[in-house]
């Protein structure tokens, strides 16, 4: 049944030109080549600012994917918000082919050495029992978290998913999750119809994605909100699965402090389960496939929220360590936020060409020395 309706998706409207952005219920008309021409005059910052150049916006701009997918279709997020650090996405999973001209040197710079002709390694999770706690006295880390991101395959991602699309995986993904067992055994709970209460104290929590990213929005990726959108977790929210935010699924293992290990061992585990059981999208060069090119590859974002104060008063050391060991570092709050109370989110950067251990392993590594030297000054 589900794969007769996602054959009935082969009609596509041309949306190669003019593009209806629609984050839940507003709208309003683009037009590619002046939106190309003002982020051209800008000083955006972004990846796509820099890698859209004039030749590659001719070359590309009419072409479209199997799918239907434009140029538009997965620049519009970065046309609209040029203080974007990327400012791209996939509409679908074609699109990292036939705009690969545009994507190819953005997925390079941001994994830091990923060339057009580097295959990503074959999944290795590696051992967990290689990765212990990061702060066994519980001084600097407030808790951890591993992520990872999967697209079912045969189903575009947000910009060009129709409502059904967004029903049938929560469908697919609700009805899988409930068969799982023992420390993954949980419930599904759908956005529709949850008490606005609950929602917010799982966002607050960090448990639940937010509402409105606005770089999403103008992806376009927030469509029939909040349908098909959801939330599993088990009895001690240790196991997450977010369905159909920024990807189909993405699969979090959570705790309080820094045992990295145990939280890695958790994800694992976790994610071996539900890939016997859904088929996910692959590609034998860029890995699992994802909605933003940050994260293909593994898609594993590792990450700690640590109070390191000595090193946030000089905050451009803390910059310069995390850029040496090439981790990110992001608000209390998630990405484009802030730091409350002294506490950042420290994360490894790449995802691709590595493997999934080895992801894992740069944060450990980078966090460690992060420790030392708060310890140090
Ligand atoms: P993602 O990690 O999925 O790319 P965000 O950066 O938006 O997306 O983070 C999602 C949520 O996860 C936010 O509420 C963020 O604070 C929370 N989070 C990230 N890392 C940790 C952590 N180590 N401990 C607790 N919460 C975390
Ligand atoms: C941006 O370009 O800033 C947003 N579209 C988010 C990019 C993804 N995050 C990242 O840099 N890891």
């Amino acid at each position: 049944m589900i794969i007769c309706k996602r054959l009935l998706y082969l009609i596509q409207s041309d949306t190669s030109k003019m593009c209806t952005i629609a984050p839940r219920g507003k709208s309003s008309k683009m037009n590619l080549e002046m939106e190309f021409e003002k982020l051209q005059t800008s000083n955006s910052k972004s990846l796509l600012k820099k890698y859209l150049t004039p030749e590659i916006f001719h070359k590309l701009k009419d072409q479209k994917t199997q799918m239907g997918s434009t140029l538009m279709d997965c620049i519009q997020s970065g046309l609209v918000n040029h203080d974007s650090g990327v400012g791209i996405y996939a509409a679908d999973a074609d699109a990292y082919t036939t705009f690969a001209d545009l994507f190819d040197p953005i997925i390079d710079d941001y994994h830091k050495g990923f060339s057009k002709n580097k295959v990503h390694p074959a999944k290795d999770f590696g051992d967990y029992k290689k990765l212990g706690n990061l702060d066994p006295e519980g001084k600097y880390i407030k808790s951890t978290r591993v992520r990872c991101g999967r697209s079912i395959q045969g189903y575009p991602f947000n910009p060009r998913m129709t409502v059904e699309h967004y029903k049938e995986i929560e469908d697919e993904v609700s009805k899988t999750l409930t068969s799982l067992e023992g420390e993954f055994k949980g419930c599904y709970y759908p956005l529709t119809g949850m008490a606005k209460q609950v929602q917010e104290q799982l966002i607050n929590d960090h448990f639940l994605f937010k509402e409105g990213d606005r770089f999403l929005q103008a992806a376009n990726a927030c469509r029939f909100w909040p349908t098909g959108r959801g939330i599993y977790f088990n009895n001690d929210k240790t196991f997450l699965i977010w369905c159909n935010e920024e990807d189909h699924l993405r699969i979090i293992s959570m705790q309080q402090g820094g045992d990295l290990g145990d939280v890695y061992r958790r994800l694992v585990t976790g994610v071996n389960e539900i890939e016997k059981k859904i088929t996910f999208s692959h590609d034998n060069r860029l890995g699992f496939l994802t909605f933003c090119p940050t994260n293909l590859g593994t898609t594993i974002r590792a990450s700690v929220h640590i109070k390191v104060p000595k090193l946030a008063s000089e905050q451009q050391k803390l910059y310069n360590v995390a850029d040496k060991y090439n981790l990110q570092v992001r608000g209390t709050t998630g990405e484009h936020t802030d730091a409350v109370d002294g506490i950042y989110d420290i994360s490894n950067k790449r995802r691709l060409g590595l493997t999934e251990f080895q992801a894992v392993k740069e944060m450990y590594d980078g966090i460690t020395e992060i420790i030392k030297i708060e310890k140090d000054l």
